[in-house]
């Protein structure tokens, strides 16, 4: 077998790995998951990287309930997965043979022909039949809407022209027909001509599965929950700045598992603006471009000092908190200083489970926090925040606690003081706990960078002498600008392989 089909048989197991990502549980143990987002970093030859695909994501494959994993399960599991043909064809036919919807944006290599498209003029939508048996519905609004003409459509901002105001939402079509080059052709009431590619049509497909499919694409929203166990993934820090390739696994692991240490940096200022360049731009606060932790003499907030930092997300007295925070270590304590991690998405589940009542207090009492001081400029903040963000569907997508800068002014009534406590109490009891929180000792060259809408961090308190004086960089960056960066990465390193 060349390397041609090697290499495209691993990529096509890595877009499965991928899927797999969205199927696993947490209850799946850390380690399988890890060696998981390993296998799409590690170039190891090829029979070798096969039979770890096997052995790490059978287990993970079998344990999972959802449906997108039995397709692959199929595909997988069958004896011979050790040569590269076998395995190529069995995922050939699982993405001939498979429903309408699987898996349709997260195997890139997949071709999808359009075997038939009428218009049902009834419900004023088309149906597209797929060569592999399935069907899907676009409303007619939509595509007329989303018509990719150069009247319609600004091609160089690939930004829509067409005006909410010249849609007609009740339109009809002439007629609807298969084309040249797998593309559907509709002809609207007033001659106006649309074509859309098959591909185009299959990725945005409406059904559950495939926008499910979509979303994850885009978002990659689906995480690794961990506890004191996780080995924290670690990449060098130049072969980051450098390489496109551990670029995109630093940060593809940096919204999965939510931290990622660098090594190799030097010991000197300037690194984490240099990191942040490599994604677009940092977040400026009233802390500065970067700002530097170090025992200060007034100091104008309590991480400028030796003290102990219980975990914490920083920053919760802005409205919109930054969304991942880069530390790097210039010079360490000779004693203490060691830094703690948790979990805070992972120990949110933990409370809601042991404590629902709890988590319902800490998910809908909005508290306020304060900071005031001179910095970059003088500042007096004040927020309103849950310390557990939820989303319309109650999902944790938030946390915004810092002890330090919690307000005294509390904005509820009388009786709901001590529930208050008593929830933030227990929160905090369950993410101190031994087997949650991840202990490490940052040294001079060390960069970690973690999701601060995540995770909470804190220091121990450390021994501060003149001639040693501790001293991390740190910076801000938000998570669209390093979304932005992965999916450029995950492109263009798609595109070389
Ligand atoms: C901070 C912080 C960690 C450390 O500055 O907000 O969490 O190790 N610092 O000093
Ligand atoms: N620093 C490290 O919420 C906070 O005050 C976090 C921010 C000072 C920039 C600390
Ligand atoms: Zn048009
Ligand atoms: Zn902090």
């Amino acid at each position: 077998m060349c390397d041609g089909s090697e290499r495209y048989t691993r990529q096509r197991l890595v877009s499965l790995a991928h899927t797999l990502v969205s199927c696993v549980q947490p209850s799946n143990s850390e380690r399988e998951l890890l060696a998981l987002a390993d296998l799409e970093t590690k170039r190891e030859p090829f029979r070798m990287w096969m039979s770890k695909f096997s052995r790490v994501a059978l287990p993970a494959l079998q344990r999972s309930t959802s449906a997108m994993a039995r397709p692959a399960l199929r595909a997988c599991s069958r004896p011979g997965l050790q040569t590269a043909g076998q395995v190529s064809s069995r995922l050939t036919s699982v993405q001939l043979r498979g429903q309408q919807t699987l898996g349709s944006a997260s195997l890139p290599l997949a071709r999808h022909s359009v075997r038939h498209a009428r218009a049902l003029d009834e419900e004023r939508m088309m149906e597209v039949e797929w060569e592999d048996g399935g069907q899907s519905l676009y409303p007619f609004t939509w595509l007329r809407d989303n018509c990719q003409c150069p009247l319609c459509t600004l091609e160089s901002a690939q930004a829509r022209k067409l005006l909410m105001a010249d849609l007609d939402i009740h339109t009809g079509v002439d007629t609807v027909e298969v084309i040249n080059d797998n593309k559907v052709s509709i002809v609207w009431p007033n001659q106006h001509t649309s074509v859309f590619d098959a591909e185009w049509l299959k990725k945005r497909c409406f059904s559950p599965a495939a926008r499910q499919a979509m979303q994850e694409e885009l978002f990659l929203n689906k995480r690794y929950y961990w506890d004191s166990k996780l080995r924290i993934p670690t990449a060098d820090y130049q072969e980051v700045l450098h390489d496109d390739k551990a670029a995109l696994a630093w940060l593809l692991a940096l919204r999965r598992v939510g931290i990622v240490y660098l090594k190799g940096a030097p010991a000197e200022q300037g690194q984490v603006a240099k990191l942040a360049e490599r994604i677009g731009y940092l977040r400026l606060t009233f802390y500065g471009h970067t700002w530097q932790v170090q025992d200060k003499y007034m100091a104008n907030n309590v991480a400028y000092t030796s003290g102990r930092l219980s975990l914490h997300t920083d920053y919760p007295a802005l409205h919109f908190a930054p969304g991942v925070q880069f530390l790097h270590c210039i010079k360490q304590a000779v004693e203490g200083g060691e830094s703690e991690v948790v979990d805070g998405f992972h120990m949110a589940e933990q409370l809601q489970r042991e404590d629902p009542e709890a988590f319902r207090t800490l998910s809908s009492l909005r508290v306020d926090f304060t900071d005031t001081g001179v910095d970059y400029c003088d500042f007096m903040l004040q927020s309103k925040k849950c310390i557990i963000d939820v989303d319309s569907e109650g999902r944790v997508e938030r946390i915004n606690y810092n002890n330090a800068t919690r307000e005294s002014v509390l904005d509820f009534p009388l009786h709901q003081v001590q529930p208050f406590y008593r929830a933030l109490k227990a929160y905090v009891d369950i993410m101190n706990r031994p087997e949650n929180v991840v202990t490490y000792r940052m040294e001079p060259g060390d960069l970690v960078t973690f999701d601060n809408w995540r995770l909470l961090h804190g220091r121990r308190s450390y021994i501060s002498r003149p001639d040693t004086l501790r001293h991390l960089e740190g910076a801000y960056l938000d998570w669209d600008e390093v979304m932005s960066r992965l999916r450029i990465l995950r492109s263009s390193v798609q595109d070389k392989a």
